[in-house]
């Protein structure tokens, strides 16, 4: 059985979360409490070195770590990955946009709000940078979605998925979507999508 190495509120675990249960695919997942250190443990570490989730021990014991590896992985031959070259390629581009552009600004904002109690130096920076980073990476989404209903070609893939898990709790860091028609339309449709879950479901 599939283990996943978790945390509930963490949109980066919910990315594969979502992934497996729309897939189908059983899994047995593993909530660790990230604000008491416990994806630091010596034996945590030994088989994820960087101590982050989410993590999975596959089928055979494989360890892999980093969300969009992992739902990258978990989507190959399905319909959430293209099959065409560049399509791929594109589903790649969304991704790393996600981990570079999107993620370390409205994901990390939303986190030092919903933990006020964590000491960390990036709150100086909240307001005068990476609050207007998140809404850039917003405006290239709106701008994107503005013409199209999914990130690469005509369906639903886990470009919409990476982009998806923490777009769709901007809020919950002080983002206001309202200046965002597209990239709302867009969040209704993935939450219509079928065996979707939300981000509260373990
Ligand atoms: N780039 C990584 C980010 C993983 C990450 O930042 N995980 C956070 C939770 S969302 C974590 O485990 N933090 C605990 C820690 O750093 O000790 C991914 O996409 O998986």
């Amino acid at each position: 059985m599939i283990r996943l190495y978790d945390y509930l509120i963490s949109g980066n675990g919910y990315k594969v979360r979502l992934l497996l249960t729309q897939l189908g695919v059983p899994f047995e997942r593993i909530e660790l409490d990230i604000t008491k250190g416990e994806t630091r443990t010596p034996e945590f570490l030994r088989k994820f070195p960087n101590g982050r989730i989410p993590a999975v021990e596959l089928d055979d014991g494989k360890p892999l770590f980093e969300s969009n590896a992992i739902i990258a992985y978990f989507a190959e031959d399905t319909p959430f990955m293209p099959v065409d070259r560049f399509q791929r390629a594109q589903v790649l581009q969304w991704l790393f946009f996600e981990q570079y552009s999107h993620e370390p600004y409205i994901a990390s904002v939303r986190y030092l709000v919903m933990h006020p109690e964590v000491a960390d130096p990036r709150r100086a920076i909240v307001e005068t940078m990476m609050r207007p980073r998140g809404y850039a990476a917003l405006d290239v989404m709106e701008g994107h979605l503005r013409s199209r209903e999914w990130f690469v070609g005509e369906s639903y893939s886990i470009a919409d998925i990476a982009l998806y898990a923490y777009t769709h709790v901007a809020g919950e860091g002080g983002f206001d979507l309202a200046g965002y028609p597209a990239v709302r339309a867009w969040l209704e449709r993935v939450k219509s999508q079928s065996r979707y879950i939300p981000i509260t479901r373990s």
